[in-house]
């Protein structure tokens, strides 16, 4: 195999290991070689501590000289949290540098490369780009669109329902692909439902690893009219991952006082649209400033129906259970009005099929 390749593996693979701790930053991962052998490897591990390279280079210590550095990210040029990595990287006498991708953040992008060719070290972009690309899919949007990246997860009969006409879920897929979900809650900053779900499943949203470990993100009920009862599990758990509770702005305020009192509650008013709903966008913008960079939608037909009809979705995760409700009467994937002609409907531009345990999952982007 293509040495570049076989290390830049290695790298992506240390990068990995920082999945849920180090938003909004991006996961990154470096591995510093000399004479075909690895001296020294980092990784982020959270938010505003040292960057991949720093931990390599520390670890390399002297050994760094004449070395090539494997790093799945451009390394910084500016003051961040953090100084520059570029000056670490010259200090420590690296001859070649090794990258996947160009940071789109703007304080860096393309400037930290020129400084190390300035520096006389020899730089190699493009490396597994394309799965670097896919692994920061979160970052990337984030520093350039200022919006959260929004995954949206669904649960279904092969005929495309979540749910029984008596509202029956427990559970459609099988324990596999739950635990994949699982691992997607632990890896983005917060999850959303609608107050449907919360009123029939009564869900915990929290983060439920194999292993024990995991990170239990945010939780968020869109519940226009307040609905929410003050004894849902989600309102009173253990731990104290914040939850969001959005609504408009007409609704009981002795609810709204009660619910403010409770333990990590925030209740978050918006204008809502002309059909009486929360608009994504605004609700978007409002997460982003609160720093919320990525997004798991675990539906509800409506909820799951408002992110596609406004378009907000980037990612799609259709799980897939290999069977059937066979009848009209379930509760579908979009609960809406679809397109009425084939001429227009929504179109997977690039999807991806796996099988996970017993069912099947196809990830698309529209
Ligand atoms: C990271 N970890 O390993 C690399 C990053 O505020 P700072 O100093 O942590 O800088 C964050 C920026 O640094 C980030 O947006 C990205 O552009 C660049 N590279 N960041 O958090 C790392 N290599
Ligand atoms: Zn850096």
């Amino acid at each position: 195999m293509d040495k570049d390749i076989y290390y830049m593996e290695k790298a992506l693979t240390l990068a990995r290991k920082g999945v849920g701790y180090t938003s909004p930053n991006p996961m990154v991962g470096a591995v510093v070689v000399r004479d075909d052998k690895i001296v020294g490897e980092g990784h982020h591990r959270y938010y505003g501590g040292p960057h991949a390279e720093v931990y390599a280079l520390e670890e390399a210590g002297e050994k760094a000289f004449g070395s090539t550095l494997y790093v799945n990210l451009e390394p910084c040029s500016h003051y961040g949290k953090t100084p520059p990595c570029v000056f670490k990287i010259i200090e420590s006498g690296v001859k070649r540098v090794v990258i996947s991708m160009v940071d789109p953040n703007p304080r860096v992008s393309g400037k930290g490369i020129e400084m190390l060719k300035k520096a006389g070290i020899e730089v190699t972009v493009g490396v597994l780009e394309e799965k670097a690309r896919n692994l920061n899919e979160v970052f990337i949007k984030n520093i350039t669109n200022r919006m959260p990246f929004v995954y949206l997860k669904m649960a279904q009969t092969l005929d495309g329902y979540l749910a029984t006409s008596s509202g029956d879920s427990r559970w459609v897929t099988g324990k596999k692909a739950r635990q994949y979900v699982h691992r997607l809650r632990h890896r983005v900053d917060a999850i959303l439902v609608g107050i449907g779900t919360v009123l029939k499943d009564d869900p915990r949203l929290t983060t439920r690893l194999s292993d024990g470990k995991g990170k239990d993100s945010i939780k968020i009920v869109l519940d226009s009219k307040l609905k929410i009862p003050l004894t849902a599990n989600i309102l009173n758990q253990e731990n104290d991952a914040p939850v969001i509770i959005v609504c408009g702005h007409r609704v009981d305020s002795h609810k709204k006082k009660s619910l403010k009192q409770l333990k990590s509650v925030e209740v978050l008013s918006l204008d809502l649209n002309e059909y009486g709903q929360i608009p994504i966008k605004e609700l978007l913008i409002n997460l982003n400033k609160k720093g919320i960079s990525s997004l798991l939608v675990e539906g509800g037909g409506r909820v799951n129906y408002s992110f596609l009809k406004e378009g907000f979705v980037d990612k799609m995760l259709f799980f897939i259970a290999p069977k059937l409700l066979g009848g009209s009467d379930g509760v579908s994937v979009f609960d809406g009005k679809g397109a009425e002609v084939m001429a227009k409907v929504k179109k997977l531009k690039k999807y991806k099929i796996e099988e996970i345990g017993e069912d099947i999952l196809i990830t698309g982007t529209l």
